[in-house]
């Protein structure tokens, strides 16, 4: 079941100056940051909020690291923008099985690392009214398989 908004994914030229514009205009911090050599890109998490799930929800800045890569080619195409949203689950697995019965192209046969060792999957944006859509299960175990 998908049960929150993990993050939005947004994709720029440059990541030091658009998180400075994240924290002088709203005053959001890093909460996290890394290379993904796997997806292309560097990035830095912004935490908005937490949930009762054990889950948090953030801003992801994403700048490429090739300009092969899916956001190179987006900032390419469309300029910085939103470029996916994500939403969590406590089961990626089973929300992306359930998701491709509906005929929706999932884009990976398994899960892949996603920031801070969470597991992800992508559906295919033309398949989703134009937007790139990502699942999440984040690496903490929930609040609900806590005790
Ligand atoms: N949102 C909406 N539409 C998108 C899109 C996006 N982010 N990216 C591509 N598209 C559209 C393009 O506009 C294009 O449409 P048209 O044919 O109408 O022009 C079509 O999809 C194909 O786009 P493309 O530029 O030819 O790109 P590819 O097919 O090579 O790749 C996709 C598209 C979705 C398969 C690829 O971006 C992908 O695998 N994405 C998942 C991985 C990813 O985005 N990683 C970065 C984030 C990592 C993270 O969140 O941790
Ligand atoms: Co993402």
């Amino acid at each position: 079941m998908l049960t929150r908004i993990d993050h939005i994914g947004i994709a720029c030229f440059d990541l030091d100056k658009t998180v400075e514009f994240y924290r002088a205009t709203y005053g959001f911090e890093v909460f996290h940051s890394e290379v993904n050599e796997e997806q292309g890109v560097r990035e830095a998490m912004l935490r908005i909020n937490g949930t009762d799930d054990g889950g948090a929800s953030y801003l992801q800045l994403l700048e490429p690291v090739r300009e092969d890569s899916a956001v190179g080619k987006w900032l390419a195409k469309n300029g910085e923008g939103v470029h996916h949203i994500a939403f969590g689950t406590a089961d990626v697995d089973t929300d992306a099985g359930a998701i491709a019965e509906k005929g929706v192209r999932v884009l990976y046969e398994q899960p892949r690392r996603g920031s801070m060792d969470s597991r992800i999957t992508f559906l295919h944006p033309k398949d989703c009214h134009g937007v790139l859509t990502e699942l999440v299960t984040s690496a903490q175990p929930s609040a609900a398989t806590d005790h």
